[in-house]
């Protein structure tokens, strides 16, 4: 059995009722096999494949907190600190009811190929906790966070483990937590990125994603002689990436038809007035049926009882920015039928891997969210390098910094996919990008 597949086994073994880490390794390690094979005895012998599919550190965590009726509640907190080798490790909070280890190991595994591939010295990690802030008081996630960074702080540092936000972790939830930390610790650094402009976050931070997303999704379609502007785009999720996606597509002259969350999707037949969006999710934090009353030429989707999704929508681009497993082999077949040329993801794995292999096969330009939505962690140690020098720098600086990043990201999973004989494999190319990288620096640094 070749050495990949010994891995895939074990991990499955070793790691039961993991499906969703399961398939993160398995997209990386199946791209992989041809870098491993050109050098097997040597990664065999130091045991590298087994370092990489292990986490350094796995810390579970009670958090305990009394709700607006004087209930006490308990959830799980999470920090998977999956690997150091080229940086402290760097990641964001999930705040979800799904929340489960398997889910922040595919998470954390993934992070470590997309912090590489930035260029950035920053390790892989991630956490969460199944605490869901839906409906929940401003002081009842106030309490939360109080009592997660309770436990979380002994295990965190500007030098040693940073995290971010994720799904459910926005600036609010960032504030509580580094005012927890800073009053236990009494220290005044760089522990935690997103944080508030007035207390040491980065101008563009808020942006990052959305905005990175779509330059690299311009940069990847000029190179196949494409052009983003006058693309009808499908966008998924209504948060913080998707909203910022979707100001970056029109900002670069495209019309985004649709957006969703949870419950349900919007087809708007004059594109999405982004505005109003930020008014609805950020301000006050309401369902999307606000969005359709307000807005004559959007049409409000039930999920539940129309089965329908926005992938079944004729677009020419689509931008998966919800969660992992959002578009399956259905959708795939759904968004080719309709034409798609390219599939770009902003969230995390949020196709499924036959859906992956059914747009690749129909010629769709398909990008890993490990590629094409590095702009939020990229941001995120840009913010890092302010606090460490005590300086920030203009929105222009960072965006443009951010742009410079993005490009280049493209450039490198485009090489490699080229180099290693499997040109426009996307998936491919930022798989092998971002572990040669890792793989060199745990070499590097022996057996750890
Ligand atoms: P937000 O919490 O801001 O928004 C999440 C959006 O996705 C909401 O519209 C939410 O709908 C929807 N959603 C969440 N879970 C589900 C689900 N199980 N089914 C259907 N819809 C769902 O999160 P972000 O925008 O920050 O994150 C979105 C994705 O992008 C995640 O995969 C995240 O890991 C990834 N990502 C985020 C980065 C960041 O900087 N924030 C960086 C890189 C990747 P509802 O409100 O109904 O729950
Ligand atoms: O998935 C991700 O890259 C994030 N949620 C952002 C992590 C970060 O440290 O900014």
């Amino acid at each position: 059995m070749s050495y990949v597949d010994e891995i895939m086994n074990m991990v499955v073994e070793k790691n039961p009722a993991q499906p969703e880490f399961h398939q993160a390794v398995k997209e990386v390690l199946e791209s992989l096999r041809v870098v491993i094979e050109a050098n097997e005895e040597a990664y065999k012998k130091d045991a590298l494949l087994e370092r990489l599919v292990n986490p350094e550190r796995q810390i579970m965590f009670r958090v305990p907190w009394v709700d607006d009726k004087g209930q006490v509640q308990v959830n799980t907190g999470y920090r998977v600190q999956f690997n150091s080798a080229i940086g402290p490790y760097k990641g964001g909070l999930r705040l979800h009811p799904s929340v489960n280890i398997g889910i922040i190991k595919f998470l954390g595994f993934e992070q470590i190929f997309k912090n590489s591939l930035t260029g950035l010295p920053i390790g892989g990690g991630k956490g969460g906790s199944d605490f869901d802030p839906k409906g929940k008081s401003d002081r009842e996630v106030m309490a939360f966070c109080q009592s997660f960074m309770t436990e979380l702080y002994k295990y965190i540092g500007a030098d040693t483990d940073v995290p971010a936000g994720d799904i459910g972790t926005g600036a609010r939830e960032i504030g509580y937590m580094f005012g927890q930390y800073k009053r236990i610790k009494g220290l005044y650094e760089g522990v935690l990125t997103g944080k508030g402009l007035s207390y040491g976050g980065s101008l563009a931070r808020t942006e990052a994603t959305g905005y990175g997303l779509l330059y690299l999704t311009e940069e990847m379609l000029k190179s196949n002689g494409k052009d983003i502007a006058g693309k009808t785009v499908a966008i998924s999720g209504s948060g913080n990436v998707a909203i910022y996606a979707c100001q970056k597509a029109q900002q670069l002259g495209a019309k985004v038809v649709t957006v969703s969350d949870s419950t349900g999707w919007i087809y708007d037949s004059e594109g999405i007035d982004v505005a109003l969006l930020k008014e609805v999710k950020e301000v006050k934090r309401a369902r999307l049926t606000e969005y359709a009353a307000a807005r004559k030429s959007a049409q409000y989707h039930d999920k539940k009882a129309e089965g329908t999704n926005q992938w079944s929508v004729k677009v020419d681009v689509a931008l998966p920015c919800a969660t992992q497993n959002e578009l399956n082999i259905d959708d795939a077949k759904a968004l080719v039928a309709n034409g798609v040329i390219a599939v770009c993801e902003g969230a995390n794995m949020p196709t499924t891997l036959e859906a992956t292999q059914y747009l690749q096969a129909n010629n769709v330009l398909f990008v890993p969210g490990k590629a094409s939505n590095a702009g939020g962690v990229a941001t995120s140690a840009l913010e890092m390098s302010q606090n460490s020098e005590r300086l920030s720098w203009t929105f222009e600086e960072v965006d443009a910094k951010l742009q410079g990043i993005m490009v280049n990201i493209f450039h490198n999973l485009d090489d490699a996919a080229k180099k290693y004989g499997m040109d426009g494999n996307y998936v491919a190319g930022a798989n092998i990008a971002g572990f040669l990288k890792v793989a060199e620096a745990m070499t590097a640094q022996g057996i750890v």
